[in-house]
């Protein structure tokens, strides 16, 4: 009986361990196959989806950008206003879901400062409860909030009091700041005092595509260091709480010349990119606010107050400018894309190579500091772009993490189609399209791939 079981085994384990031979040498060439070609990430990788209230909330009648959208002739494109949005302020539990079918384990959003305190001194319960409900709702599925309390948007009462120009609005801001604090605080560990402020008062001061609509470089001094200051007295309340971790999403982009040639374009990008780039940055870090944009404007001012004011860079990445001269034109420097690259549906050159570039230099100069992408995204409609998009940005954020540069978390820009300013709505930057009808959201074939991304805490490549 013995000797037959054995007669019996021995072939079994025999073909066993040959096929297993097989199977083994057939999984370890699809394994290493695959394993060459994906990129992990850290272990404890932020994989995030940012938003802003007023792009997504719907009805926040009392800020200065509603004003701005009811003006006429409209400032915003096709007529358009943000109305009621994507109705999130309506759908927080199901957006909550779709962050968690993502499976992200960041999700960055604004407070909406309009609804908070609607009148100066006078805080609405009723908002900050909604926020507290949203704040339960991540906490239910373990996703972690980065909150921003102040992205482009401010109470209309404020607006009318000179807004950023005043010298008394970082302390109405830090009057805001504190409320949140003290009602939401111990949920919240991460926050963004400030979306993009370069952008803002780029906007608003500039350009005048963003209220208050003023096109004056003269006038960019004042709303820089208030903004500037109105972060550091937030950063020290915030930090009442001794885990928070606060700094600011600064929008980054690349300015190369247009002819690399060309000295002039070359001296003005890099003038352009030291002040739109580095200026808050520089300021935060040493206390000295030094603005120079040769013909513009020049201004130095010492704040000690600002110094050593952040415990993280956000990054907004998007893509590069190219800085264009023409001594005949009345404004000889212009800024144009790159047309001879892929492009979103704004325009904006795709540029993954300058992601890496911008981690670089800001590991290099801010070298403490842990680096989070706050934002980072595609317009992109039709959703041909997108995946490749996110996979490129991907593999430039995998490389400078693997040179040492501490990368902490990527969040896309966005999670749903939204209102883009001055744009309205035709750009589509979400991961979810969102029917302006219905409000229905869908995934688009990219959010499936961030889904594969994050829950393999990696990136596949495909074979060239
Ligand atoms: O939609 C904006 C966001 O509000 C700030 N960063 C850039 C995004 C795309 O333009």
């Amino acid at each position: 009986m013995k000797k037959k079981s054995i007669l019996i085994i021995i072939p079994i384990v025999l073909f066993s361990l040959c096929s297993y031979g097989v199977e083994l040498d057939l999984i370890k060439k699809k394994y290493n196959n695959e394993s060459s070609k994906i990129l992990h990430f850290p272990r404890n990788f932020k994989w995030c989806v940012a938003t802003a209230a007023h792009q997504i909330e719907g009805g926040n009648e009392n800020n200065d950008w509603w004003e701005w959208e009811h003006i006429r002739p409209s400032k915003i494109k096709n007529e358009e206003n943000s109305g009621l949005a994507t109705d999130h302020w309506n759908r927080v539990p199901e957006d909550t879901k779709l962050l968690n079918d993502l499976g992200v384990k960041q999700y960055r959003f604004s407070i909406e400062w309009s609804r908070i305190e609607p009148e100066e001194g006078v805080f609405n319960l009723e908002a900050i409860n909604h926020y507290k409900n949203e704040l339960n709702e991540l906490r239910k599925y373990g996703i972690a909030p980065m909150v921003t309390l102040h992205h482009f948007t401010s109470p209309l009462w404020f607006a009318k009091m000179g807004g950023w120009s005043n010298a008394d609005s970082p302390n109405k801001f830090l009057n805001f700041v504190k409320f949140v604090n003290q009602k939401l605080g111990k949920n919240i560990e991460q926050w963004i005092t400030f979306n993009e402020p370069m952008v803002m008062i780029g906007g608003g001061y500039v350009t005048g595509v963003f209220p208050p609509g003023i096109k004056d470089w003269n006038q960019t001094i004042l709303p820089l260091r208030n903004i500037l200051i109105a972060h550091s007295l937030a950063y020290k309340e915030l930090h009442k709480n001794k885990k928070a971790l606060v700094g600011i999403a600064h929008h980054l982009r690349i300015m190369d010349a247009y002819n690399k040639f060309n000295p002039i374009e070359c001296f003005m990008a890099k003038k352009l990119s030291l002040a739109f780039n580095w200026t808050f940055l520089n300021a935060l870090k040493t206390g000295k606010i030094s603005l120079y944009i040769p013909t513009k404007i020049e201004y130095v001012e010492e704040i000690p107050q600002l110094k050593d004011t952040q415990d993280f860079i956000g990054v907004n990445y998007y893509t590069r400018d190219l800085v264009k001269f023409n001594p005949l034109s009345k404004e000889p420097f212009t800024v144009v894309a790159n047309n001879k690259s892929p492009a979103s549906d704004l325009h904006w050159e795709i540029y993954p190579e300058g992601l890496y570039s911008i981690l670089k230099e800001v590991n290099k100069k801010f070298k403490k500091l842990p680096i989070y992408i706050t934002e980072n995204g595609i317009a992109d409609h039709s959703d041909s772009l997108r995946s490749n998009f996110l996979k490129t940005h991907l593999q430039k954020i995998y490389r400078a993490i693997n040179e040492g540069i501490n990368v902490q978390g990527y969040c896309h820009w966005s999670l749903i189609d939204n209102f883009e300013w001055a744009e309205g709505f035709t750009p589509r930057f979400g991961l979810y399209e969102v029917d302006y009808k219905s409000f229905k959201r869908t995934p688009r074939e990219s959010a499936l791939l961030y889904k594969e991304i994050i829950a393999k805490n990696g990136l596949f490549l495909e074979p060239k």
